[in-house]
């Protein structure tokens, strides 16, 4: 019997809890679920996504990632709740692979959760300096910046991919560029879903596409409850990057459809939403994401 929903929307999960909500997940649907094992964090903390599959060969593939940016909790629900939604329905597992990442940042979102609950970036220490962590989303090795100070939130890295973290995703994405249609990462906050590039205003290739399947996918969400979500160029909507994941998805050609999703804010800063938020969130963001997908797969 297929395992009933047990991801936790009332309440922020710990690392811990995620992960053991993963496991519990892929223990109860072998048939449809597996472990994606990306290796090790720089503490040491498994990198377990899972992949949602009807088996068959040749399928096309999608891929989620979530809190690359350690105090972005409410980015882990939306993981959660596309896992629960792709289980329920095989018509979802007909249409693509399905890769999901909860928590791509475990050591910095573990930070948040015992030390400091606004910590950005990864936990690695800068050599020379007091200042701990690069942060993952200036990190990925497509027009990677390596100008940057240890103690900015917008270090880039010793390296491009000087983070396991970065290179465990950027190494998934590269090499299944041959079936990935779609990256998304989830990001907080400010209701936009921004597409490549960082670094320039110039429009892609394909924007008019990007375009599109962000605006269906806005409608999506706005249908539910209101919650109008823009559509921007990432440089143009908010400033501009280097390194940023989404650019590296699609900047090497893996996946014409690549975005940045920054969901709704709240508590102080923006990064603090009350847990009593996390279920109206989940609940706007699926329809807009599924529309993603399927707009995406289809043109
Ligand atoms: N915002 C993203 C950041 O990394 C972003 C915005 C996404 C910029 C993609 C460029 C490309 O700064 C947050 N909130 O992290
Ligand atoms: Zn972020």
């Amino acid at each position: 019997p297929r395992k009933p929903r047990v991801a936790a929307y009332d309440r922020y999960m710990t690392f811990e809890e995620i992960d053991a909500h993963i496991h519990e997940t892929v223990d109860a649907n072998p048939d449809v679920a597996s472990i994606l094992d990306l290796g090790l964090s720089y503490e040491g903390r498994e990198l377990h996504g899972i992949k949602l599959s009807n088996g068959a060969a040749g399928q096309k593939s999608v891929w989620f990632d979530c809190a690359i940016h350690a105090r972005e909790w409410i980015a882990p629900p939306v993981c959660l709740r596309i896992i629960d939604e792709v289980l329920a329905d095989p018509a979802l597992r007909d249409l693509a692979d399905w890769y999901i990442l909860p928590v791509a940042n475990p050591d910095g979102y573990s930070y948040s959760h015992t030390d400091e609950r606004f910590w950005r970036k990864t936990r690695r220490p800068n050599e020379g300096s007091s200042c701990v962590g690069t942060d993952p989303n200036r990190n990925f090795d497509f027009l990677w910046d390596g100008v940057g100070d240890f103690c900015s939130e917008v270090y880039p890295g010793s390296s491009a991919f000087s983070e396991p973290e970065c290179g465990a995703i950027g190494n998934f994405v590269s090499s299944n560029a041959d079936s990935l249609v779609l990256y998304v990462a989830v990001h907080s906050y400010g209701e936009l879903i921004l597409y490549p590039f960082g670094h320039t205003v110039e429009p892609v290739p394909n924007v008019d596409d990007l375009i599109a399947a962000g605006t269906a996918s806005a409608d999506a969400i706005e249908a539910v409850g209101g919650t109008r979500y823009s559509v921007e160029n990432s440089a143009a909507g908010l400033y501009f990057t280097f390194g940023a994941s989404d650019d590296y998805a699609y900047g090497i050609g893996a996946a014409l459809y690549s975005y940045t999703y920054e969901l709704s804010g709240g508590g102080s800063g923006g990064f603090n939403p009350p847990a009593s938020a996390i279920q109206t969130v989940v609940d706007e963001v699926w329809p807009g994401l599924k529309t993603l997908v399927e707009y995406s797969l289809a043109n």
